[in-house]
């Protein structure tokens, strides 16, 4: 009788918190290794960042230097691997529809100010940029409960799962990061894309614009539009 009840608080728990993180990267094809708190920052769960205006906006809770730097050079193509709660699951919970979004910072920056740069909204090719060190951000946006705004109703509002992998660019391009996006601050309640019902059938999907500064014009990836509307 005892166990049963453990189970079923067990698996309640797992369904509130059928969230999603990073498991690992792949370059081209290849996978790099489980990469949680290796050369991803991973966060301590699978939690997402709701407060737009928290500093885990950046690279989620738990932005520290990890040990390894993952090189990639221009036209790479690179993957983020996502899970819930082991890897090759369902990923994340079905109700959580979205975009999916990539941007770049010089790791130096370690993600904080006007230096992030757009470059993609899924898998993601490596721009021509300088050499050096970068923080690549992949960002899932989940939308099942962003008709709310957190700051009115902490309990809903978009829930943002971002994942900062450590990359060295080793090739050594010309086209230089524009930056300009901050996280925090350029996400705000009133940015296109952060509250938004998609169960008002009187608006389609192909209406939703996702937040953030358009993709950037020297990104070598372009938008592959909504990701799990179906
Ligand atoms: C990259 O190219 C720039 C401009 O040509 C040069 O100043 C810089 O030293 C080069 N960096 C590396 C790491 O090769
Ligand atoms: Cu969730």
């Amino acid at each position: 009788m005892q166990f049963k009840a453990v189970v079923v608080l067990a698996s309640f728990v797992a369904a509130v918190t059928a969230h999603t993180t990073v498991y690992g990267a792949w370059i081209n094809g290849v996978f790099q290794g489980d990469g949680r708190n290796n050369y991803i920052r991973s966060p301590p769960n699978n939690n997402p960042v709701k407060d737009l205006a928290s500093s885990a906006m950046a690279c989620n809770v738990n932005n520290r230097v990890v040990p390894r730097t993952l090189s990639v050079k221009a036209g790479d193509k690179f993957t983020f691997e996502w899970y819930h709660s082991t890897r090759n699951d369902d990923i994340i919970a079905a109700s959580h529809h979205g975009p999916v979004l990539v941007y770049i910072a010089p790791a130096s920056s370690n993600g904080q100010g006007p230096v992030w740069t757009k470059i993609f909204q899924d898998s993601v090719i490596i721009p021509d940029i300088p050499a050096g060190d970068y923080l690549l951000r992949a960002e899932l946006v989940a939308l099942h409960e962003a008709d709310a705004l957190y700051s009115q109703n902490p309990i809903r509002g978009v829930q943002l799962y971002m994942s900062c992998a450590q990359i060295r660019v080793t090739s050594n391009g010309s086209q230089s990061l524009p930056g300009g996006t901050s996280f925090p601050g350029s996400y705000t309640d009133s940015t296109p894309g952060i509250q938004w019902n998609i169960y008002d059938t009187t608006k389609s999907p192909t209406q939703y614009v996702p937040p953030g500064p358009s993709v950037w014009s020297g990104s070598a990836g372009g938008s592959v539009g909504q990701v799990g509307n179906a």
